[in-house]
């Protein structure tokens, strides 16, 4: 017989969500009581959850499945009903936002620190969805920060681990605990939207895919959906067992920690597509023969093409981006005539856009595309779009940019990531930029003048919310634009990420390399804001 145990604890320091939950070091979380009290301080942030359902899984780093049979404890000494949790505890954040959502869910917790590196000595993470699916909303995660401030007693069951290799339901205190196929639900949706059939047939007809899941929680997705569904040969989903340290990689899809797969596709046999996904499975990186698609074009050009698909036959009816997001689904969302929604760094902002239905398809620049079909980003949904549009238009990637560049002109784009940056120079530039947005309006660094300069602020034109500070934009004359912001998801020093972008109309200059188009502005850039004299970084720690 389990019993329910209330246990004294003190706050912890620190527990604030950032742009994507709380992010700490495994060791922060392995500290008695850290994680109860995290959890606890949600739980006593919801309401009206007795005997509902809630959805736990994560993306299989070291400390998930100690860090799983914690909250299964917790929950079901907190009252809940029914308790859904991947096998092996895993589940991928877009298939937690399916299960939420598809099993009418109260909510669920996710753990992952996504694309951070895993291990004894990397990073855990944790993070609270409501019941559309989607990441909890400012409001819920400040209730949250301020309950870990007070806490006094968390609530836990009496009882040995649960066994999470068996699918099925065990009884657990007052609870149900049912394990589930963690790839099941989501398969459905994504059979749901796409052209399965025409995939298979573009497969069995040669089309050639590379997917590399970084050792990280999409390798079951993958291979069940691309390998078994749709028939791509096995060994095309690479690094497909996730491990908890990744195989001591970093899983960020990017071209610096996914170099093997981007040399591949430039090679001279290189497969049609290459993609890759982070260590949630919420981000995508897409590759072709040749040719690297930014996040911000894979947005655009999915967005131009989705009507492709079964499940967007009418296309968007609006479009979101983040505000550092370049500006290439402005021009689509023109050309269509839809909405095009500018909104803060965090996929929680696109939520109440999706539940609204003012935004079909959403994208970051830091490589997260989705859609309504969910609340999360999505790595695998956008590879099956990709996959989808390939099919259809029976053309190779490269002509798929070059066309779409042609009809909207190309966004080079490029973000300068300065990591683990000393927090108070890092604070000490963004204030001396707030200090000079005024000033800067009509002056000139080379050919480059200033147009416009502010600190983005978001009225969330759905239920009214402002969230303010969210990032520098200067503006410039030519229509170029640099951001600067910093980012919320790191768990050291600070990460100063500079946005730079420059709009390129005449199709006979859009062919040049972006580093090279972007030189000139990424000068001004650290002139303006004195990165070098700062930062005492001479050059980004990574370019994306
Ligand atoms: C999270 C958020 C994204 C955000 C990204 C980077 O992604 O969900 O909305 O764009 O962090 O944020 P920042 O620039 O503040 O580091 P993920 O994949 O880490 O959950």
């Amino acid at each position: 017989m389990a019993n329910i145990r209330v246990v004294a604890t003190e706050p912890f320091e620190g527990q604030k969500p950032g742009t994507s939950g709380l992010r700490k070091r495994v060791t922060v979380f392995q500290q008695p009581r850290y994680l109860e009290n995290f959890v606890q301080s949600v739980f006593d942030s919801l309401e009206g959850f007795a005997g509902a359902t809630l959805v736990v899984g994560g993306d299989g780093r070291f400390h998930n499945r100690e860090a799983v049979q914690t909250i299964l404890k917790m929950a079901a000494a907190n009252g809940f009903g029914r308790i859904l949790v991947g096998r092996g505890g895993l589940l991928s954040t877009p298939a937690a936002s399916c299960v939420i959502r598809g099993r009418r869910a109260y909510g669920g917790i996710i753990l992952s620190a996504s694309h951070n590196p895993g291990g004894p000595e990397g990073d855990f993470g944790i993070k609270y969805n409501i019941g559309n699916g989607g990441p909890a909303p400012e409001r819920v995660t400040d209730a949250v920060f301020a309950r870990t401030q007070s806490i006094r007693e968390y609530r836990t069951l009496d009882a040995p681990d649960l066994d999470l290799e068996r699918l099925g339901t065990q009884r657990f205190g007052g609870a149900e605990v049912e394990v589930i196929d963690p790839v099941a639900d989501y398969r459905d949706l994504m059979a749901r939207l796409f052209d399965f059939a025409a995939i298979r047939a573009a497969f069995a007809g040669g089309l050639r895919l590379r997917y590399d899941a970084m050792h990280a929680v999409t390798g079951p997705y993958a291979k069940a959906i691309v390998e078994d569904e749709l028939g791509a040969p096995a060994g095309t989903v690479v690094n497909g067992t996730p491990l908890p340290d990744f195989g001591g990689h970093h899983p960020d899809p990017n071209l610096v920690h996914a170099k093997a797969l981007f040399d591949e596709m430039m090679g001279p046999d290189a497969p049609d597509l290459g993609a890759a996904s982070d260590g949630d499975g919420d981000r995508n990186l897409i590759i072709g023969r040749g040719v690297f698609v930014t996040p911000s074009d894979s947005l655009a050009i999915l967005a131009a093409n989705m009507h492709l698909a079964p499940g967007y036959r009418g296309g968007p009816k609006g479009i979101a981006r983040s505000m550092p997001t370049s500006r290439a689904a402005d021009q689509v969302a023109e050309r269509l005539g839809v909405p095009c929604y500018e909104t803060p760094t965090g996929w929680k902002f696109f939520g109440t856009l999706l539940d609204a239905g003012l935004a079909t398809i959403c994208g970051e620049e830091s490589a997260g595309t989705g859609s309504d079909h969910v609340r999360e980003k999505d790595g695998l949904w956008a590879v099956l779009l990709w996959l989808n549009i390939l099919a259809a238009r029976r053309q190779p990637v490269l002509g798929i940019v070059r066309e779409h560049w042609r009809a909207h002109g190309r966004n080079h784009y490029a973000r300068h990531d300065y990591e683990e940056v000393d927090a108070e120079a890092a604070n000490g530039l963004m204030s001396a930029l707030r200090g000079q947005l005024g000033a800067l309006p009509g002056r000139r660094f080379g050919v480059h003048e200033v147009t416009t300069a502010d600190d983005f602020a978001y009225t969330d034109p759905v239920d009214g919310s402002v969230s303010e500070r969210q990032g520098v934009r200067i503006g410039f004359a030519d229509g170029s634009r640099v951001v600067y912001r910093l980012s919320g998801t790191g768990t050291a020093g600070a990460t100063l990420r500079v946005y730079i972008e420059r709009f390129e109309p005449d199709p006979d200059r859009q062919g040049e390399d972006t580093q090279t188009a972007l030189a000139g502005l990424a000068a001004v850039a650290d002139e303006l804001a004195g990165i070098r004299a700062r930062t005492g970084r001479a050059e980004p720690d990574v370019v994306t």
